[in-house]
């Protein structure tokens, strides 16, 4: 019955639609204006968070008001660039400065954001008192893994209940480019407490704040490869694979999404697949720290129009691909930018030669550019089939 007048109703909407080949709207109909719209305000028509990495100093500078206006109304949820890392936290052995952190928690929580806790157990940015006692023996493997355990405790305690998701372990996993090929566990910590230092980790950080959700966090994650030795995806796969089903208190895999226009990069089908691969193992999945840096040539840098707009496009290729890849994995909770705006971004610090830039949505003047456009039109016209509601979380 009501088949037949759903049929009917759309038989008579093409009848008038007629010749002009359009369903006609009825007035009153139309639907708002999504130029006015921010994008936590369309990511929430999906339940997907849309947040950002801060740099606390630009949230902090009286002369840079815009930085913190847009931090607050375009995203839902927060990620502190810098000042949760290890050596921020504990710069001198027992003393912590909690300072900085507390204020982004505390922003957070008066604009009603989440909070991604970045990062745990990282082998860089780290006091230099650890890695120092360790390089000249005063520090033992044993105290080593206590501090180790002392550390996350503490954090996770001292933010108990106010954050969302952590990132307990990031980028843990070589590259194909380290020597061996074969991808592996690398850096300090497995070099020093061996591979067991993963699940220890996730473990100690589930005692410490039972309710937030924990992720292992890596970068070119955002495709499989050929499934063989140096294929990183696959090998994240399956060591995630391995902790759930041994029983390892994992919730989540962060994408990092940090892609470049001079690389082929992926499209929306592939990523998905990771995804689905991921949350096929009853894991959670988001983005983490997209952005999509391009090579600033010597044209780009003289405002050659015919050297920058190919780069606008084919960065705002990537970041849709990533978007609607996350909108179509009902698993994808959220959908962090690594910075939003070429003012304040590490892409320019870090790729020096050549280097590298234009890499978020926003230019240094704040100006919106082609892909924050396309983002927004991604989270406008996703619908069902393919994209379908995702349950609260
Ligand atoms: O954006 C961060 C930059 O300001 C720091 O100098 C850099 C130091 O390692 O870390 C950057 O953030 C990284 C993040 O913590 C982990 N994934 C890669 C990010 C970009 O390097």
């Amino acid at each position: 019955m009501r088949l037949r007048r759903l049929l009917l109703v759309s038989a008579a909407a093409v009848a008038l639609g007629g010749t002009l080949n359009v369903v006609p709207v009825s007035a009153g109909s139309s639907p708002p204006d999504p130029s006015n719209q921010s994008l936590k305000a369309l990511g929430q028509r999906h339940n997907l968070y849309i947040g950002t990495a801060v740099d606390m100093a630009a949230l902090d500078d009286p002369a840079d008001p815009k930085y913190r206006e847009l931090v607050k109304s375009e995203f839902s949820s927060v990620t502190a660039e810098n000042v949760m890392k290890w050596e921020s936290l504990e710069p001198t052995r027992g003393t912590y400065n909690w300072g900085p952190a507390d204020k982004l928690i505390e922003f957070a929580r008066k604009n009603n954001q989440k909070v991604r806790g970045h990062v745990l157990v990282w082998q860089n940015q780290l006091p230099t008192w650890l890695t120092e006692g360790v390089a000249n023996g005063t520090i033992s493997t044993t105290e080593l893994r206590d501090l180790l355990k002392k550390h996350i405790t503490n954090v996770a305690k001292h933010f108990k209940g106010k954050i969302w998701q952590w990132d307990v372990v990031n980028e843990a996993a070589s590259d194909p480019w380290d020597s061996p090929s074969s991808i592996h566990l690398k850096g300090f910590w497995a070099q020093h407490l061996g591979p067991n230092y993963i699940a220890d980790a996730f473990r100690w950080a589930r005692a410490a704040d039972p309710s937030a959700l924990l992720f292992y966090n890596d970068y070119n994650l955002e495709a499989f490869g050929d499934k063989g030795p140096s294929d990183k995806t696959y090998y994240v796969y399956n060591m995630v694979k391995q902790l759930k089903q041994s029983g390892v208190p994992i919730d989540g895999v962060g994408s990092q999404g940090h892609l470049g226009t001079q690389y082929g990069n992926y499209n929306a089908f592939q990523v998905k697949e990771a995804l689905d691969a991921f949350s096929g193992l009853g894991l959670s999945t988001a983005f983490t720290e997209v952005d999509v840096r391009s090579q600033m040539t010597a044209g780009v840098q003289g405002g050659d129009s015919n050297e920058i707009n190919p780069r606008l496009q084919a960065s705002s290729d990537n970041f849709s691909v990533l978007m609607q890849a996350c909108l179509a994995n009902r698993h994808c909770l959220s959908f962090t930018f690594w910075g939003f705006t070429d003012k304040h971004s590490w892409v320019p610090t870090w790729f020096t030669d050549p280097l590298e830039g234009l890499a978020t949505l926003y230019d240094e003047s704040y100006q919106p550019k082609r892909a924050y456009y396309a983002i927004k039109s991604d989270l406008i016209f996703a619908g069902p089939p393919y994209v379908l509601p995702r349950g609260k979380k």
